[in-house]
């Protein structure tokens, strides 16, 4: 493992973040599912902790973890429920990592530090109501004006933008060219004129998340804020893809959280609940259902860890990563069912979490790249090795 921090002080990390997330976490599911939002209490703790912070490098005050260790990391506190990530979620993942991975120094130096406490919090910024899987569609605008670019559009579904101070914002700076080609990625500050946070949506599930529209007119920014500087112009949906690919094995983290609670709850409820005089957890019919669940989630934390590894020693992902994310989301969604299955009635009674889980899993088959998605960019590579004689 390519370790960013030391053995020693990841398995601190991680230990603490298991021992948050069920005596902090857990106990407050009811409250954030009741009234859709999370406590701000937990909120300071979660920035207290480091959470934040967790794949900012050390140099600008984050815990550098290593994607390997990120995953560790999350699938802890993937256990509870999906909001709870989700409110520092952007900040570990979409929101920063174009400016970790492509931004300049200065950008570094002036976001990365607020970023790593979350006295900054970043929304990534790329979809739009015309413009979902094909990204490379979007029709926000940036168009030079001096030394500035002058934004107008419209984004949605934004992860955050309720909390955001800056926006990892992808817009077209070529009007001439139509797809991938043309974008650029800005860091734009929330505050800067012209921008309109909406109100935010209302979901089947994830209770206690953000996400808005936002509108921008005549929103100027400097050129200097193109993520990576002027010599990245036109280049941005390159470094939104990097994001993505790398946010697609974070998203597996959060899989694997919600597929070992799933099969946890699901194991201690067959075991106390009898029927035909006996624990169903005896009934081969239900075990088939558990195994058939532990199996799943060892493929997608062995997928995940070896797709971590290689994006660490600096290999290329972008297949791998695909396979995993839609692997694990697939996989979780056929364990939600079947946790949901076994708890019979109960299962779909709010009284307990699988009810909530089954619905909030729902997401990560559509979020950071539908399932459909992944298997174009799987089927892509493929057929482009195949061609070029590369046999597996
Ligand atoms: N890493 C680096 N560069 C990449 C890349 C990756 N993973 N994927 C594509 N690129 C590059 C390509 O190499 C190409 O570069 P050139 O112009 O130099 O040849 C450019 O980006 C355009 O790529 P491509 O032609 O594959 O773009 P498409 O418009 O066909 O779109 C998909 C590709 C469908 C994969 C993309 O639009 C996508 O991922 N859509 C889903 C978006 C998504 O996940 N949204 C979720 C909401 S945001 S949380």
């Amino acid at each position: 493992m390519s370790a960013h921090v030391d053995e020693d002080t990841f398995q601190q990390i991680k230990q603490m973040v298991r021992r948050f997330t069920h005596e902090r976490l857990i106990p407050t599911e009811q409250e954030v599912e009741e009234t859709d939002a999370l406590p701000e209490s937990l909120v300071d703790e979660m920035k207290e902790l480091g959470l934040f912070g967790l794949s900012v490098p050390e140099q600008y005050g984050g815990m550098g973890l290593s994607l390997t260790q990120e995953f560790e990391v999350i699938a802890e506190v993937g256990q509870a429920a999906l909001a709870f990530r989700s409110v520092f979620g952007t900040n570990v993942g979409i929101g920063s990592q174009g400016i970790v991975i492509d931004g300049t120094k200065e950008q570094k130096q002036q976001w990365l530090p607020g970023l790593a406490t979350g006295d900054v919090i970043a929304s990534f910024a790329l979809t739009e109501p015309d413009a979902g899987s094909d990204a490379g569609g979007l029709s926000t605008r940036a168009l030079r004006d001096g030394d500035d670019f002058v934004i107008n559009g419209t984004k949605r579904y934004i992860t955050n933008a309720n909390r955001a101070t800056i926006l990892s914002l992808m817009a077209r700076t070529d009007p001439d060219q139509k797809g991938a080609r043309g974008i650029s990625a800005f860091i734009v500050p929330t505050d800067t004129q012209g921008i309109t946070i909406g109100k935010h949506d209302k979901k089947m599930g994830q209770k206690g998340t953000r996400t808005c529209d936002i509108t921008f007119e005549n929103v100027r920014v400097p050129a200097a804020n193109i993520i990576g500087g002027t010599e990245r112009l036109n280049q941005g949906f390159k470094t939104a893809m990097k994001v993505l690919d790398r946010g697609r094995i974070h998203m597996a983290a959060l899989a694997v959280g919600q597929a070992r609670r799933l099969i946890n709850e699901a194991a201690g409820y067959a075991i106390d609940r009898k029927q035909f005089g006996q624990s169903i957890s005896q009934f081969q019919l239900v075990q088939a259902m558990l195994a058939d669940s532990r199996a799943e989630l060892y493929a997608s934390e062995t997928m995940a860890r070896d797709a971590a590894r290689k994006f660490d020693a600096g290999e290329p992902i972008t297949t791998e990563a695909a396979c995993v994310k839609m692997f694990s989301t697939e996989a979780v969604g056929r364990i939600a069912d079947r946790a949901v299955q076994i708890f019979g009635g109960a299962g779909y009674m709010s009284e307990y979490p699988v009810e909530r889980i089954y619905r909030d899993v729902r997401l990560m088959r559509i979020y950071e790249g539908t399932t459909q998605i992944q298997q174009l960019i799987i089927a892509r590579n493929l057929i482009a090795d195949h061609t070029n004689g590369t046999r597996l």
